[in-house]
């Protein structure tokens, strides 16, 4: 009986001694992937779950196209020496302010055209505002995006006052008829309603950036790229030099439009405002919504859609500002700080407008040139 036994024991001693030695092997097979998984995440890991998520995140950056320019010769940016130094380049929030001299054009081409962005831009001519059309597009086809594919969306209630323009290859001209307004501060404000809608109808599948301006301007010098961002204002050529108690924001607490004295970073222009399809939406929505709100609430703002807009950058900081550069009036003569004069107000023959809007454009900025001293 005793050898019998003794062969038992043995056989189930050797047997637990195996067992032990496959339990070490897979534990230390395990700890070891485990820990160069740390290191070299395509390596499998023990867990079938995780392995799967690693190949799908893997997969997806890999059909990320390579962003990549070709080989250009410019000067070198200079990182102590700024470009410029007698204006600010750049907000509190980190938003650059687009001046001449701050920016490299043919740098900036070469990225949107990799993209190869497509750039609308909105325009308003009702009654009759269309004398304004024939400048407005003849000087875009000359400064506005040159070598970038270009819609341009005309807002009219008279379409057969459109001027018949040729545009160049890449660009066109869209006619958008909509209702007009008896007031011209209706005509004015119900744009950011318009834009609002049409962005959702149809720009959104036709244009990556949204440019929405006044009709009663003409492009005098180059607009390019370099505006292009999430969402931009422009600094209103009457207030870049004024405190901002002078700035004539909305302060009736009843308004939506409401900024108080102590608030305010600048005072945007009401007639230069864009960015992408997506923010252009939640901008004019916002505007749209706040103006209604005012409306059942038997209020107006002070200046109109402008004032709206100023209510929104206040909240929604523009992530660029464009300087005097892109909206002046020659009537306010030069500057220093301006090197460049891009868009301009063309001067109004109020008999052949006949109307009201533009005297009191008139006297409002000569009220507000008063704190340009
Ligand atoms: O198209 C019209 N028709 C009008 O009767 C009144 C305004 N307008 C649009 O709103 C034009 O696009 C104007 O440029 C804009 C309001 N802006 C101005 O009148 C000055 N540029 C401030």
């Amino acid at each position: 009986m005793q050898p019998e036994k003794n062969e038992k024991s043995s056989t189930r001693k050797c047997f637990c001694v195996l067992i032990y030695l496959v339990l070490l092997s897979l534990a230390s097979f395990c700890w070891i992937n485990l820990k160069r998984s740390r290191w070299h995440p395509q390596l499998t890991i023990c867990d079938p779950q995780t392995k799967a998520q690693t190949d799908v995140s893997v997969s997806r950056l890999e059909h990320l196209p390579i962003a990549s320019l070709e080989s250009m010769l410019y000067e070198k940016p200079n990182a102590l020496k700024p470009p410029r130094t007698d204006v600010l380049m750049l907000t509190p929030w980190l938003a650059p302010i687009i001046w001449e001299g701050g920016f490299n054009i043919d740098i900036l081409n070469a990225q949107f055209h990799q993209r190869n962005v497509h750039v609308g831009l909105t325009v308003f001519a009702i009654k009759k505002y269309t004398v304004f059309l024939q400048i407005f597009i003849e000087t875009a086809e000359k400064f506005f995006m040159v070598g970038h594919k270009v819609n341009y969306y005309v807002f009219t209630d008279r379409i057969k006052d459109i001027p018949n323009i040729t545009v160049a290859e890449g660009r066109q001209l869209v006619v958008l008829e909509v209702p007009s307004y008896q007031r011209w501060q209706d005509v004015s404000m119900r744009r950011m309603e318009m834009i609002r809608d049409h962005s959702q109808q149809r720009f959104i599948n036709e244009v990556d950036y949204l440019v929405c301006v006044d009709v009663d301007m003409k492009f005098s010098d180059y607009v390019g790229v370099e505006i292009l961002t999430d969402v931009f204002g422009t600094l209103h050529p009457g207030f870049y030099g004024s405190s901002r108690e002078h700035f004539t924001f909305e302060r009736r607490k009843q308004s939506t439009a409401c900024i108080p004295p102590d608030e305010g970073d600048f005072y945007y222009a009401g007639g230069y405002f864009g960015g992408t399809v997506e923010e252009v939406f939640k901008l004019t929505n916002f505007c749209h919504n706040a103006m209604m709100t005012d409306k059942a609430n038997h209020i107006e703002a002070i200046w109109h859609d402008e004032s709206y807009l100023n209510k929104y950058f206040l909240y929604h900081k523009p992530t660029k500002i464009l300087s005097p550069e892109y909206l002046w009036d020659n009537n306010f003569g030069g500057r220093d700080f301006l090197k460049k004069r891009r868009f301009v107000a063309v001067p109004k023959n109020h008999n052949a407008i006949r109307n009201r809007r533009a005297l009191n454009d008139y006297s409002r900025l000569r009220a507000k040139l008063k704190f340009l001293g």
